[in-house]
């Protein structure tokens, strides 16, 4: 999906609500999105693999029928050497996707990232809600705050990494 298709993205948006649970695939989970604030993640493992230093993961509890959910880590980079992080796996989810959200002309509009997120040498990239974040598709139990749900991050060159994200408010907090 190209970012130039604004009218089918901002359609997708429109067509978010919490009530039209009967279409699996859409984005419901925007609508629980604070944009406004950036909300500080709860304090998660830190978990180390080669230079990768992964910290901060969680994610927003659902509301039931909601069939996505939302997912956020931060990564730091302390090597020499660019990695990417190139897909991401959880046994509570049938898929997890890599998306992106950017405000274009006043409307908040996402896209999956099919190339994956780089993580530059000697950086750090935060997914955070209203950024960068992790899609859970097809999740058969709705998250609720205080779970736990395990996700396997695979980087193209550091490898796997098993985090645990912690199930904050739908908020996020
Ligand atoms: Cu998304």
């Amino acid at each position: 999906m190209k970012i130039v298709r604004t009218s089918a993205l901002a359609a997708l948006l429109c067509a978010c609500g919490f009530a039209g649970s009967a279409a699996g695939q859409d984005h419901q989970h925007m609508q629980g999105m604070d944009m406004g604030s950036m909300s500080m993640a709860a304090d998660g493992d830190v978990v180390k693999v080669g230079d990768l230093e992964v910290s901060g993961g969680f994610a927003k509890a659902m509301l039931p029928g909601q069939p996505v959910g939302g997912g956020f880590f931060t990564v730091k980079n302390n090597g020499s050497t660019d990695d990417r992080l190139v897909s991401v796996t959880s046994s509570n989810a049938g898929a997890v996707q890599l998306h992106e959200m950017a405000m274009k002309d006043n409307v908040m509009k996402m896209r999956e990232l099919k190339d994956g997120i780089a993580v530059p040498a000697g950086q750090t990239v935060e997914l955070s809600p209203g950024n960068l974040h992790l899609m859970f598709q097809k999740v058969k139990t709705p998250f609720k705050q205080g779970d736990k749900i395990p996700v396997t991050l695979t980087f193209e060159k550091a490898g796997k990494i098993d985090l645990v994200l912690n199930v904050l408010s739908a908020q996020g907090k």
